[in-house]
């Protein structure tokens, strides 16, 4: 693709992500999203059964599609005043995933139809069946920083987002990352509201793993105990019809960005 094409196809493909609701749209390179640090520690992690629809094979390693030179992360925002985005229902998605989905699918075909020469590859969510990490790509795409509370934190929302990708065969230049840290100078609310002190003590340092960028920022967060109050959340969610999922979120509500 010339020069001039690719990058009418990069803006008409944010605006088309935007307009097929995306509240936040951003192109990440395919060389960085593949080798993020969550890429590059996650094979060392103990596995964990997670959540509704999930796979329990080993923790999740990453496989990164041969044709993949660049990713398109679109995000969702999951305000707390409409929680139920975020409920699982029985063995079903919830409803803010759906629309994720329904969402990235529209943009594969919408590139099928007007550029039939590049090939769009709408990746699972779970890493263990062919996913990818959404966090570091969006963070390389430029829609927020990765927080204290080891979540993408977004200026205008806050933590609470929910992502997607479209990775694409072509080389699109990325729209990130971005000068932006409020966690500098706040009083860490994320860590003091989490119901399993997940974020108690330290786990990982820069010297063990090799990595700069560690979860939780200095290497606090525990999936282990994060983990565990999911479990907590799928037991209480109840059986049959009437069943709903409330996963925490306590520490996406902690925080004051975006609010
Ligand atoms: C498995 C999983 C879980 C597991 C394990 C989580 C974990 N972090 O290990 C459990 C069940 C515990 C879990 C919990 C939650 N999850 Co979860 N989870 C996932 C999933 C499927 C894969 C994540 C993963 O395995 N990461 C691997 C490990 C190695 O990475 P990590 O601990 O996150 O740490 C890395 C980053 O912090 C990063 N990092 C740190 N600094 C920097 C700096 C830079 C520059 C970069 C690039 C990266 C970076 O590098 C670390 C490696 O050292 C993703 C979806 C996806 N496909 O990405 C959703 C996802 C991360 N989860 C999400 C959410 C919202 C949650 C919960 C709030 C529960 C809920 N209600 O949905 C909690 C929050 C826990 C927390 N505070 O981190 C969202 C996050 C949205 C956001 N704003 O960030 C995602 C993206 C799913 C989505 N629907 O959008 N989750
Ligand atoms: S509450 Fe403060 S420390 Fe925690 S993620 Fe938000 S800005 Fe960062
Ligand atoms: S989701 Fe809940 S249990 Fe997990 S780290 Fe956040 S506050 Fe703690």
């Amino acid at each position: 693709m010339e020069t001039r094409n690719i990058l009418s196809f990069s803006s008409a493909l944010l605006k088309k992500g935007k307009e097929l609701g995306a509240d936040l749209v951003g192109i990440a390179s395919g060389d960085k999203a593949k080798n993020s640090p969550s890429s590059q520690l996650a094979p060392g992690l103990p596995a964990i059964k997670v959540g509704l629809g999930s796979s329990d094979k080993a923790a999740g390693v990453e496989t990164w599609p041969e044709m993949g030179k660049s990713v398109l992360v679109a995000g969702l925002s999951h305000p707390e005043e409409k929680p139920e985005l975020d409920w699982g229902f029985q063995d079903s998605s919830p409803p803010g995933n759906k629309e994720l989905i329904r969402l990235i699918n529209n943009l594969q075909e919408w590139v099928g139809e007007n550029y039939p020469d590049i090939k769009p590859y709408h990746p699972p969510y779970h890493v263990e069946n062919g996913g990818i990490f959404l966090k570091d790509a969006a963070v390389w795409a430029g829609l927020g920083t990765i927080g204290k509370n080891n979540l993408l934190v977004t200026p205008p929302f806050g933590p609470r987002i929910r992502l997607r990708s479209l990775i694409l065969d072509v080389s699109l230049s990325p729209t990130g990352p971005i000068e932006f840290d409020p966690c500098s100078g706040c009083e860490e609310y994320c860590l003091n509201e989490c119901p399993r002190g997940a974020f108690s003590e330290k786990l990982f340092d820069e010297e063990k793993t090799n990595l700069k960028n560690l979860p939780g920022r200095t290497g606090t967060f525990s999936r282990l105990k994060c983990n565990e109050e999911m479990e907590k959340n799928l037991a209480e969610s109840g059986n049959g019809k009437e069943a709903v999922c409330k996963f925490c979120r306590q520490c996406e509500f902690a925080c004051p960005v975006g609010k």
